[in-house]
């Protein structure tokens, strides 16, 4: 029998912690806050079925889609914890339909850092028990410390991110996230309430095999994504492409980061803008996916480079394999 383990989260935080020298802590600390509400909601999540969490909540959220009662669950625990752990100055949540300004006890806030989610992405898919996900996003504040945050402090582009996360609440709950020094993911082991390190160092394939889309949309979307889809469809060289598509953005992406793919959500003629929000869900997941070596963009530009101009903003979508993601822009120039 052996004694070796994998390092938990918690170890691996610690231990990443040292190589900023002069930092305060407080990164590892939020990190280590997002850890402890995703267990919570990775709980709830596995209670589906049993205890009355399944279905609609009755509410639309600021977007006019309708509110499941786990979406709203998810949204409280990840706001709660962050507040109750005094770790942030300001959160903006896809649940919210403006930001939060957060004060300590005493009416003050010395942190230095806002968190963007999804607390839930593809929460429909819970009522058929399908994976679904939370995806975060961590800036440094803009405006200064000790002073309510203002807008400008979410409005970033991706490319000033500090860290970004995504759990996947699937076959088993994983954590991954990048602080800019690569991608790492994190298996919860259920039994003992501990992400162990399993995937160290992800990087995602420059080829692949899989394409994600909505394909019940074809006739709605621009001639460069059709002709990038029967590209794909093509008896020729390495093609075929297999077709994936669970519906939940988390999912699609964490696989294709593990087996090689390009996830897309375009412009259509029924979503004009894309459906994604470029805050809460594109920049953190592109962020991971060019520090696992892929490329992301919005069928044009790199995602990251996108200067925002409202919370709830949404982007077409192009992201995975950095070889398919820049053949499908060549069709998107054409
Ligand atoms: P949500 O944030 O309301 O859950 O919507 C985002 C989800 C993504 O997870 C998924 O990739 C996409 O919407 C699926 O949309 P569609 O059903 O139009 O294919
Ligand atoms: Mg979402």
């Amino acid at each position: 029998m052996t004694t070796e383990r994998s390092q938990t989260l918690g170890e691996f935080i610690i231990e990443k912690q040292e190589d900023f020298k002069y930092s305060s802590g407080e990164l590892s600390r939020l990190i280590n806050s997002l850890r402890l509400a995703a267990k919570v909601v990775s709980h709830q999540v596995n209670q589906a079925g049993l205890v009355d969490i399944v279905g609609a909540f009755g509410k639309q959220n600021v977007q006019g889609e309708q509110q499941q009662k786990l979406d709203v669950f998810a949204n409280e625990v990840f706001i709660k914890t962050l507040i109750n752990r005094e770790i942030v100055c300001g959160i903006a949540s896809e649940e919210e339909d403006d930001f939060i300004s957060i004060h300590g006890r005493d009416g003050s806030n010395d942190n230095k850092y806002v968190v963007l989610m999804d607390p839930l992405d593809g929460s429909s898919n819970i009522d058929v028990n399908v994976s679904v996900g939370t995806i975060f996003s961590i800036y440094r504040r803009v405006t200064p410390v000790g002073t309510p945050v203002t807008k400008e402090d979410f409005l970033q582009k991706g490319d000033n991110q500090v860290a970004a996360g995504y759990i996947v609440y699937g076959s088993s709950t994983m954590l991954v996230y990048t602080t800019g020094n690569g991608v790492h993911g994190f298996t919860l082991n259920p039994a003992i309430g501990t992400f162990f390190l399993s995937h160290p160092n992800m990087k995602i394939n420059e080829d692949g095999h899989i394409y994600s889309i909505n394909e019940g949309n074809y006739v709605h979307f621009p001639q460069g994504v059709k002709d990038y889809l029967k590209y794909c469809q093509a008896e020729e060289g390495d093609r075929p492409y297999t077709s994936r598509y669970i519906g939940s953005l988390v999912s699609d992406i964490h696989r294709n980061i593990l087996k090689g793919g390009i996830y897309i959500y375009p412009t259509s003629t029924k979503a004009p803008k894309g459906k994604l929000r470029l805050l809460y869900e594109c920049n953190p997941i592109a962020f991971i996916i060019e520090q696992a070596g892929g490329r992301a963009s919005d069928g044009y530009n790199r995602i990251m480079e996108v200067e925002p101009t409202e919370l709830h903003q949404r982007v077409p979508f192009f992201c995975g394999s950095k070889n398919m993601v820049e053949k499908a822009e060549e069709f998107m120039k054409k």
